[in-house]
């Protein structure tokens, strides 16, 4: 992808920090094209004729990250879809595509690959809030959301992986001078008020 024509977002942050949250009402303002990783991945799950359903599946209830080839393939499809067919959302230009990658990457393989292959992005939005916080908001929404994950037992795997494999991709971003970290512990609201005026500061 040619990174002059789009521009591209990492959101970034513990398992229930509020990604999926933030992203909707960024879509809403600003145009973005919300790709969820996990979310191609639960969808790959479900198709029918899929191979890597039960692997899928297996590799979220543990916790564990996917192999990298498959969560790669599913953004790019999802990025070269959109842009084939765009969003006619204000913000969104022909000439320029917004994305917002949530939950992408989490392990520094990942990270590595898809800044060489696929592109670059601009920055990476951090939430970060306590493990009680996320523990809280992750058995509440587990009430209804059907998440094979959304249970004590996958829940605590998510935070070790998340700890021992996804913050070191967080901190190789925060070398470079780009990561821009929001605390995510405050209702909604009060979050996504820091979080417009970061990605207006930065979008121009
Ligand atoms: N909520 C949100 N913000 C709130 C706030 N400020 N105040 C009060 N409540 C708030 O929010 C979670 C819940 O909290 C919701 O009920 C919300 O209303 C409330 P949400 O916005 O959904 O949080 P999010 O950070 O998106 O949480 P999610 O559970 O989606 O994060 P994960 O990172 O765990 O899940 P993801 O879907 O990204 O990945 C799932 C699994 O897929 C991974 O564990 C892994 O196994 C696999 N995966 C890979 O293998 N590779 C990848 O690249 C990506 C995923
Ligand atoms: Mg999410």
């Amino acid at each position: 992808f040619d990174n002059e024509k789009i521009t591209v977002i990492f959101v970034l942050g513990g398992p229930g920090a509020g990604k999926g949250t933030q992203c909707d009402r960024l879509v809403k303002d600003y145009g973005f094209k919300h790709l969820s990783a996990g979310d191609l991945l639960r969808a790959e799950q479900t198709r029918s004729g899929s191979t890597y359903g039960a692997m899928i599946k297996e590799y979220i209830t543990e916790g564990k990250i996917v192999p990298m080839e498959v969560t790669i393939k599913l953004l790019e499809n999802a990025m070269r879809d959109t842009l084939a067919s765009p969003p006619s959302a204000p913000g969104w230009e022909s000439s320029h595509g917004r994305f917002l990658i949530d939950g992408f990457p989490r392990k520094m393989d990942q990270a590595l690959k898809f800044d060489q292959a696929v592109c670059q992005s601009s920055f990476v939005l951090f939430f970060a809030t306590t493990e009680a916080v996320m523990l809280e908001r992750l058995l509440e929404r587990g009430k209804t959301s059907g998440r094979d994950d959304d249970n004590r037992e996958s829940i605590t795997k998510r935070f070790r992986t998340f700890i021992e494999t996804s913050m070191p991709v967080v901190d190789y971003y925060r070398q470079r001078g780009n990561v821009v970290e929001i605390d995510s512990s405050p209702p909604v609201d009060v979050v996504y008020d820091k979080v417009r005026v970061e990605v207006d500061q930065r979008l121009g």
